[in-house]
């Protein structure tokens, strides 16, 4: 496995989950940046002072959602020499198993993407309303935006780092999970290599949840009109996020 690979996991409120993901993690060769937004629960210093090696906190001032804090995170490891950006969540929902198997796979793709909704992909726990919403953002989106992928809104990713150097990631401006499908968007206008492969995800057994109706109409409005800007501009979003 690569000694380049970094683990970016954004964090509100996950005292409870983060140390066990990260001693977890630090079973695979991997560095871990967590990017947290000031959480009142004290998730950063909860990281601080248990010094472990390979793992740093950004703290990334209020919560503004996990779009600026994953971008920030990028932003700051993109010159850093790494060669694969690993995405995920705090809350245990994405298992360290699945991160393994998406490395192995990810010096053939720009992208790898984790797919819940494809054959060897399961979720446990999550309730029958937000596997509907997740499934219909992804079937929305999908239609809307003429992106051929199963799962736009999971967050466990592979992102390649010379690829996210050609893009202009200061045009992304999603705030809550709509920032996934947006990620997409982006790399699929530039000629990404994208995978996609199964995950398990679990639903968060501990904390609170963060999803809102607002991240929700955020996702709803921003891909509907980008699917509007589509029918009058078919190549804008080749233009708009080259760098
Ligand atoms: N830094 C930062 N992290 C966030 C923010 N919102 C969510 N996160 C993190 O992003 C990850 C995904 O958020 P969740 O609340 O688990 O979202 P979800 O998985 O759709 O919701 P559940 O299924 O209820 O867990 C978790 O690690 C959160 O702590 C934010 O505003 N800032
Ligand atoms: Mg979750």
């Amino acid at each position: 496995m690569t000694h380049r690979t970094v683990v970016l996991i954004p964090t509100f409120n996950e005292s409870n989950s983060i140390l066990a993901l990260i001693q977890e993690l630090n079973q695979l060769n991997v560095d871990i940046i967590v990017i947290d937004d000031d959480s009142p629960d004290g998730t950063a210093d909860l990281i601080d002072k248990s010094h472990f090696d390979r793992v740093s906190v950004i703290n990334n001032g209020s919560k503004n959602g996990i779009g600026p804090a994953y971008l920030s995170g990028i932003n700051q490891v993109i010159s850093r020499g790494y060669e694969k950006i690993v995405t995920m969540d705090a809350d245990g929902s994405h298992l360290v198993s699945d991160v393994e198997k998406l490395i192995l796979k990810s010096s053939h793709f720009d992208v790898v993407m984790g797919t819940r909704w494809m054959p060897g992909g399961e979720v446990f726990n999550w309730s029958i309303n937000r596997q509907f919403l997740s499934k219909f953002g992804t079937w929305y989106a999908r239609k809307c935006l003429a992106l051929p992928f199963k799962d736009l809104t999971s967050g466990l990713r592979i992102y390649d780092v010379e690829f996210l150097k050609k893009v202009d990631l200061e045009a992304i401006r999603s705030n809550g999970y709509c920032f996934q499908i947006e990620m997409i968007k982006a790399l699929y206008s530039q000629g990404a290599t994208i995978s996609e492969e199964p995950i398990h995800f679990v639903e968060r057994r501990t904390g609170e949840s963060k999803m809102s109706g607002s991240i929700v109409i955020e996702a709803f409005l921003r891909v509907s009109w980008w699917a509007l800007k589509r029918r009058f501009k078919p190549n804008a979003d080749k233009l708009h996020y080259v760098k």
